[in-house]
């Protein structure tokens, strides 16, 4: 059993670059990024998680919580894909650029305030999905790197994250459109494992494989019947781990790879 317990919070200000760390988002920013990798990194642990999609490597668990009436189920998936690196799957689901080639929800996305190279915060509106009324969201996203405690010699892949997190902006009150505030809090975690094979010659995509961990919570702010709402994330969840993974693999397959 693990006698220490990793300071989350040291190692992802050590990556953490000095405009993000003096914005006055940080204490939240750390506290938020710890406790989701701290999460995602326990596996399913001791909570009821159900495996409610199968689909190859990947499976989705979910826990059915309603709060206030409202369907708030947290979703923890996993996932294993060939010829990627936890590095490069954090890239493309952090900078806004590719966000529209493989984001199946967008309606639109707005960089609000380009805080530093690693920390974004977006306004997105997403698709209406009858009978409930149009979402958007206002969160800052942050991506970090943190060392492989499996592995933990001096030149293992870190492990990479993006974390999502909904935070209120004066300049885009909730509710202010037509649309109805969501609230969500997700991390994008991604764990380069090196097939052996590959010591001492020149890495080949074929060598390494990229172990991810998805985990969300998504409160819809308002009004939605539950039954659709769960028949919408039990379509869009694999639908979008597939397309992403997918996309990923497509960008990177002629680029040297970055660990
Ligand atoms: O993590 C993902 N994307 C990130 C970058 O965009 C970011 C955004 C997450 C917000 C996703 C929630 C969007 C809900 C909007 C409605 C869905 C529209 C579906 C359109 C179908 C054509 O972190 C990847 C996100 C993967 C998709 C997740 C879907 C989760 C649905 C949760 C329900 C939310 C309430 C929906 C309103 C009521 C519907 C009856």
């Amino acid at each position: 059993a693990q006698t220490t317990q990793t300071n989350w919070g040291e190692l992802i200000r050590a990556a953490a670059t000095n405009a993000s760390l003096k914005h006055t988002y940080w204490p939240e920013i750390e506290r938020v990024v710890a406790e989701q990798i701290r999460s995602a990194r326990m596996g399913l642990g001791k909570g009821a998680w159900q495996l409610f999609v199968e689909d190859g490597e990947m499976k989705m668990y979910r826990r059915e919580v309603e709060e206030d009436g409202l369907v708030v189920d947290p979703l923890k998936a996993t996932h294993q894909v060939k010829g990627i690196t936890g590095r490069e799957l954090c890239h493309y689901f952090f900078y806004p650029e590719y966000r529209y080639d493989w984001e199946g929800t967008l309606e639109t996305m707005n960089v609000v305030d380009k805080i530093a190279e690693d920390t974004i915060v977006f306004h997105q509106i997403h698709k209406r999905i009858w009978p409930a009324a149009q979402r958007d969201a206002t969160f800052w996203s942050h991506l970090t790197h943190v060392p492989d405690e499996e592995n933990k010699s001096e030149d293992s892949p870190h492990i990479w994250a993006t974390v999502n997190s909904s935070v209120e902006l004066p300049s885009h009150p909730p509710n202010g459109g037509k649309q109805v505030r969501i609230y969500l809090t997700i991390i994008l975690m991604g764990q380069t494992i090196i097939s052996p094979a590959a010591k001492g010659r020149e890495l080949k995509r074929d060598d390494i494989t990229c172990k991810i961990t998805y985990c969300a919570v998504v409160n819809p702010g308002g009004w939605a019947p539950s039954s659709v709402l769960r028949a919408v994330y039990k379509r869009e969840y694999p639908k979008f781990l597939k397309r992403f993974t997918a996309y990923v693999i497509e960008k990177t397959k002629n680029l040297p790879i970055k660990l």
